[in-house]
């Protein structure tokens, strides 16, 4: 055995350890923050473990032992035994008790929730967390990427919390993330100070620092959509995709990607540039995407690596939601792309 080889590899930038780095650069901190992240990661690994457990026709799942196996990711999970149950619900539990019992938060508003969680006051802490805990829900049966996103706000102050916490613009979230279940496990995170991606090495069972500082690139050769809602599209939309594949400018026409998974989109955006977006359409006027679990998060990490969001009428991380599950249409990606939609768009308000 190479101890020496051994050694080395346990000099390693573990989430836990550049978190705790972090937390180091701001001596008021009290640990509260590292914790409930450390819960966040915990339920990323659990995920992670049961989207792999499950089930499925794909030979790269392990099969399932369950007595009641369907034979569908989404809707078969046996874990140790336990009752099987549908990969977002149990996701969604996995979540919502990783959290709760942090002891760190006070408020949870989740995509699988109708309602809100206030925290009980003996397990309530200062932060609110919105979550989507598995997102690209039509893809699990097909062994597509999917993933879990997140954001971070602090309680306004010391009251009985109520939905007025949550229901802040997405500038005001201390952190945001993403974890991608694909054929790697990768958490994206930022708490506003650059954006660092950590891949999970199974035989540690840690995450491991191999993104750091990812920047996007200012302008990029693909754009993300779903085209065949094409019918129902605006003006500037019609005229952004449009100019993608027939530039006049001379330019090189842009590569279509779209996997239908926003995880897996995004992710892709960050690291090759581009754009990914999902408009408002004639049939969905809001778009499809929720402002709180979806599209703060994602927009806060694209600002964080030097991107820009854009809702068609303003910046994403300005807007202030009404509801927990309001919708908003979508633009988001490299700086430069990002501006030739905000212009098609002003030029559209001059003509009006
Ligand atoms: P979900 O929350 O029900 O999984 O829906 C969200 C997903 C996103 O991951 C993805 O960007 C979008 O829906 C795809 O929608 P469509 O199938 O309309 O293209
Ligand atoms: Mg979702």
């Amino acid at each position: 055995m190479d101890h020496a080889a051994d050694a080395h590899r346990t000099d390693l930038m573990t989430i836990t350890r550049y978190v705790l780095n972090e937390q180091s650069r701001h001596p008021e901190s009290r640990g509260d923050f590292t914790i409930l992240l450390n819960h966040i990661v915990l339920g990323c690994k659990f995920v992670c473990s049961a989207v792999n457990k499950a089930c499925g026709s794909s030979k790269t799942h392990r099969s399932c032992r369950g007595d009641k196996c369907s034979g569908k990711l989404s809707t078969c999970v046996s874990i140790k035994g336990e009752e099987q149950k549908k990969l977002d619900v149990l996701s969604n539990e996995v979540f919502i008790k990783a959290l709760v019992s942090s002891g760190r938060t006070c408020i949870l508003v989740s995509e699988e929730d109708e309602e809100a969680t206030i925290v009980e006051p003996s397990r309530r802490g200062r932060y609110c967390v919105v979550f989507d805990p598995l997102d690209g829900s039509s893809n699990i049966d097909c062994g597509v990427s999917i993933g879990t996103i997140f954001g971070i706000y602090m309680m306004k102050d010391d009251h009985e919390p109520n939905l007025d916490d949550v229901l802040q613009p997405g500038k005001n979230m201390l952190a945001a993330g993403y974890c991608m279940y694909g054929s790697s496990c990768t958490l994206v995170l930022s708490t506003g100070a650059g954006v660092n991606g950590f891949t999970l090495d199974p035989s540690l069972g840690e995450f491991i620092l191999t993104h750091p500082d990812i920047k996007i690139p200012k302008k990029g050769k693909i754009y993300s959509v779903n085209e065949g809602n094409a019918k129902n599209w605006d003006g500037p939309t019609a005229k952004y995709v449009e100019k993608c594949k027939y530039p006049k400018d001379g330019s090189s026409a842009k590569s279509l990607r779209y996997i239908g998974s926003m995880v897996a989109d995004v992710h892709r955006t960050l690291l090759y540039g581009g754009i990914f977006l999902y408009p408002a359409d004639k049939k969905s006027p809001s778009g499809k995407l929720r402002v709180l679990y979806e599209v703060f998060p994602m927009s806060f990490l694209m600002e964080q690596a030097g991107g820009q969001a854009f809702t068609g009428k303003q910046r994403a991380l300005d807007l202030v939601p009404k509801k927990i599950h309001e919708r908003s249409p979508i633009f988001l990606g490299s700086y430069d792309d990002v501006e030739e939609i905000k212009a098609l768009y002003a030029a559209e308000e001059k003509k009006e």
